[in-house]
């Protein structure tokens, strides 16, 4: 058997030439050809491009298979097909269209070749403070995105550090236009990040958004770009976020700093993605009522209205940091007059990094369980994506690509229709027995890392493996505040008050620990460690069960794992039994520490006498 890894593995082990053509129903046409005779099917595939639109039609008759769509259509539906057949599933009835326009990517790539948040290998972009690629790699990564209807990317961090402030500029614009030449024959454009302060790094005195000068900057610059790549989507910006420049440097307001960027923007159609991602990152721990959660909601609801058509406010799904457990954010829910983009995250930052496995469509399910996705105008993800030779690093970490693909399309996460989707294109021996690893992933990983809501507890600045006080002392406003009666922060009304930034209905279940889900029950509440919980158990008590049974269930991961030896290519099998070995280790240390560090505090002995080191 051969690794899927040459060839990126849905598209089920196709090798990629260059195309010779350039439009997107030619390399349709080729990709057809390709894949129904690698699948061994006989029938004939024609391609029918009608008008420019992103849908598409799938029609078999007579021993055809048509695909019918708008000049990009036609790649998706011939993309498609190769899934729905790969997967022997039927073809969808009517035309196919995509639930959000934009359906974007976000790089969080550096210049010089590193990625913020990166689990597999270095930027695809990047190297040596330069644009440096490799174009074979690039039509596959673009052939990757385009096969589950991605058509939007940024290639650059939101932390924008020099030289990469630059890359808005002369050469090094020259040279990233030429990966949007690439992405644009498979349906992609482009988005970049820009530094507020560039201005001042290009020699203005300010960066203030309302003096005269700046405007022309960026409208100068907006033309530049916008010139070079005249499709390009528009700016994405972090301002005022974990040290970043931003509007309140000079006094002025995100609505003037966000507007003033669209204009420069506007005469190209260009768009501004404004993330909230905003906070106080320098808070005293001491402060109790500083809570971290409410800063998104705080700093930007009042201003909705305020916004011109073409800003997009990006926000993270929950409130305070792609956490592994968070309620919806507030402010996905409200700012009824402003367009706003959901984002996600496919780096599996707190996630267990792409060692340890975690299947996030169902984080994506129970964010759309409370927000209705219309709320919402566009979605992002930030990649998982880099230079590994699988691409993501964990084999089965490219199954959160494909949910995310396949979510951003439909408007909805099914995650078993998702994952079944991805590994029967992908291991079609083992589909069944990896589909149930992926499902049951999240559930483990949250029992031993996270149960009930607690976050942070996450080692200060990589993220992976357990320090129950790495953030309790520090700035970052991440505490959960155990102490030897109780653990947890109280968000409700008699707490920080943070439940009165949802609907009242909403409100009423998270304050109430009564009702509010199990699931989230630490992150709203400061519960005593003998608060019995609806099945009986006490507080400490499910926190003890959780990290035990996590860890025992990562070592039934490996060994479900073990099971499919010669059903998956070796060198995969190989791969991620390395990675379970890791997983397996962390979730131990994950259950010793944290156990005992509730065990030090309380001094409650675990009811079933199971090992607690003190
Ligand atoms: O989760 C935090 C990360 C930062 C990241 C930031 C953000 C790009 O730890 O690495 O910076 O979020 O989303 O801006």
């Amino acid at each position: 058997m051969t690794s899927p890894a040459g060839a990126f593995a849905w598209l089920p082990y196709l090798p990629m030439d260059i195309p010779r053509g350039g439009s997107a129903s030619e390399i349709a046409g080729s990709e057809l050809r390709a894949g129904f005779q690698a699948l061994g099917i006989a029938e004939e595939p024609r391609i029918r491009p009608e008008g420019s639109s992103e849908s598409y039609e799938l029609v078999r008759k007579d021993g055809v298979i048509t695909v019918r769509g708008g000049r990009q259509g036609v790649l998706y539906g011939a993309y498609r097909l190769l899934a729905l057949l790969a997967c022997g599933r039927s073809l969808p009835e009517g035309v196919q269209k995509p639930f959000y326009p934009l359906r974007m990517l976000n790089h969080w790539d550096n210049m010089d070749g590193g990625v913020e948040r990166g689990y597999a290998g270095h930027s695809l972009f990047f190297r040596n403070n330069r644009v440096f690629f490799d174009p074979l790699r690039i039509h596959r990564y673009a052939r990757m995105l385009s096969s589950v209807g991605i058509n939007a990317v940024s290639l650059n961090n939101v932390n924008v550090i020099p030289p990469m402030d630059l890359l808005v500029t002369g050469e090094a614009l020259a040279e990233a236009s030429k990966i949007a030449d690439i992405l644009r024959l498979y349906g992609i454009r482009m988005l970049l990040t820009v530094d507020f302060s560039l201005p001042v790094r290009m020699g203005l005195a300010t960066a203030d958004p309302l003096n005269a000068e700046v405007i022309r900057f960026w409208a100068d610059r907006a033309e530049e770009v916008c010139k070079v790549i005249p499709d390009l989507v528009g700016f994405l910006v972090k301002a005022d976020s974990e040290h970043r420049p931003g509007p309140f440097t000079y006094g002025r307001s995100h609505d003037e700093g966000a507007n003033m960027l669209a204009r420069a923007l506007k005469p190209y159609g260009g768009m501004l993605f404004w993330r909230c991602f905003v906070y106080n990152c320098r808070q005293d721990w001491r402060d109790s009522t500083t809570d971290r959660p409410r800063a998104a909601y705080d700093h930007y609801a009042p201003l909705d209205g305020r916004f011109d058509e073409n800003v997009v406010l990006q926000i993270k799904n929950g409130p305070l940091d792609f956490q592994v457990r968070e309620p919806v954010s507030p402010l996905l829910l409200s700012m009824p007059h402003t367009r706003k983009a959901l984002e996600l995250q496919l780096a599996q930052e707190y996630t267990g990094q792409q060692i340890d496995l975690f299947y996030l469509a169902g984080q994506w399910q129970d964010v759309f369980e409370v927000m209705s996705p219309e709320k919402v105008s566009c979605i992002s993800a930030v990649s998982n994506l880099g230079s590994s030779p699988n691409w993501t690093g964990h084999d089965l970490a490219q199954a959160n690509l494909y949910a995310y693909g396949r979510t951003a399309w439909t408007g909805r996460s099914d995650p078993r229709a998702y994952a079944e989707e991805w590994a029967e294109q992908t291991f079609p021996s083992a589909a069944g027995k990896i589909t149930k690893l992926l499902l049951a992933s999240p559930g483990v990983y949250e029992k031993y890392a996270a149960p009930l809501g607690l976050g942070f507890m996450v080692n200060p600045s990589n993220h992976y493996g357990p320090s129950p006080d790495g953030y309790e002392y520090a700035r970052w406003g991440t505490y959960h505040r155990a102490d030897r009666d109780a653990v947890g922060v109280d968000r409700g009304k008699s707490g920080t008050g943070f439940t009165a930034q949802y609907s009242a209905d909403l409100a009423e279940i998270y304050g109430d620990p009564k009702r509010c889900p199990d699931k989230l029950l630490l992150f709203f509440h400061r519960l005593k460690y003998g608060h019995v919980m609806a099945d009986g158990r006490t507080l400490l008590q499910r926190i003890y069960d959780d990290h035990f049974e996590g860890a025992e269930e990562a070592e039934s991961l490996r060994e479900q794992w073990r099971a499919l030896h010669g059903l998956v290519p070796e060198d995969v099998y190989d791969r991620v039994l390395a990675r379970f070995d890791m997983q397996v280790s962390n979730a131990k240390e994950w259950r010793d520490v944290i156990n005992s560090f509730f065990f030090r505090f309380s001094g409650v002995p675990d009811e079933k006498g199971r090992k607690i080191w003190n």
